[in-house]
């Protein structure tokens, strides 16, 4: 592999300089955040490979650890990835009373895996990731997130997840969706099509979480998923958590359930202080829980007229 500029070359099969990568930094640009851009200082290039689906990217950046990045956009840091983690995985897992089959469509790093396997009641996880490349380069430099690969719990299924929902009807408890951005292979992911077959691969009682897009970048693409998620199901939330490496600084998740006594603001199943030291959680607790479906005035309003 040609080394890329400002970075040494790692592994991986011949590929172009990665896109982003200029003197030393990493910059993400993007269609979908116009006239912004997060860097990141590289220390050095890990891997770069195209895979069938998209090009991948790791780095290890001067202050944020190890970088996934997929198609030229930002999936995930070492230093702040737990708050994405920990929020889409423990939002939908603490609001139903007894989780115990959980459904996970993309999060290819392990890291939602990881958060999810914590919980005592969750019996079985089925894992559903269409790019083995991902996985793979996520064991090798991202150890902390691919750690859940190692759970007994775990059936991976490497492949489609609309396929898989398809021969897999009314089973799941809770079904997370650990998407990319709405453009390339995540793009249905986004749609009504799809959230009406996660609504019929839940359990009767289920929760969906899904990654939900940024207020600050993306309130009319919310504005009409919250639209049609209020078609589909009786109760319907978004709500969001901090982190300093995706554009703006924040991500939202689209919270739906099944059951409508479900009320995603109070936790049904509070934490004690004591299961959030024992799961090592570093961003989750019940007091963020409640605080993240609070939105700005701005996005209240603009979501409250759906
Ligand atoms: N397990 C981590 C995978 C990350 N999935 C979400 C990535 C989103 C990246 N872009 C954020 C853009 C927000 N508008």
């Amino acid at each position: 592999m040609e080394p890329a500029e400002g970075g040494r070359a790692g592994d991986g099969e011949a590929a172009p300089s990665p896109a982003g990568v200029r003197e030393g930094w990493f910059r993400e640009t993007c269609s979908l955040w116009p006239g912004q851009a997060l860097s990141l200082q590289v220390d050095e290039v890990l891997h770069h490979r195209r895979s069938p689906f998209q090009e991948i990217l790791v780095f290890r950046s001067k202050t944020y650890g190890n970088v996934l990045v997929l198609d030229g956009v930002i999936q995930c840091t070492e230093r702040d990835e737990f708050s994405y983690q920990e929020m889409i995985a423990n939002l939908p897992l603490c609001s139903h009373p007894n989780p115990r089959k959980v459904l996970i469509i993309g999060g290819g790093d392990g890291g939602v895996l990881r958060e999810v396997v914590k919980h005592p009641s969750v019996e079985a996880v089925i894992q559903c990731e269409i790019d083995e490349d991902v996985i793979e380069a996520s064991k090798k430099y991202l150890p902390g997130m691919a750690v859940g690969y190692s759970s007994p719990k775990l059936t991976l299924h490497v492949g489609d997840g609309f396929e898989f929902m398809k021969r897999n009807q009314e089973a799941f408890d809770v079904i997370i969706t650990d998407s990319s951005d709405p453009m390339g292979p995540a793009e249905s992911l986004f749609k009504e099509s799809y959230y009406q077959l996660m609504k019929t691969a839940l359990r009767e009682d289920g929760i969906l979480c899904c990654q939900g897009e940024c207020q600050w970048l993306h309130l009319d693409l919310i504005k009409e998923m919250r639209q049609f998620c209020t078609s589909l199901f009786p109760v319907v939330e978004y709500a969001y958590c901090t982190i300093p490496t995706y554009p703006s600084g924040q991500i939202g998740f689209m919270l739906c359930s099944k059951d409508p006594s479900t009320n995603f603001r109070e936790p049904a199943r509070p934490l004690s202080q004591a299961q959030v030291d024992a799961m090592g959680l570093k961003y989750y607790n019940s007091d963020i829980h409640r605080a993240a479906f609070v939105l700005p005035e701005f996005a209240r309003k603009a979501l409250s007229t759906v």
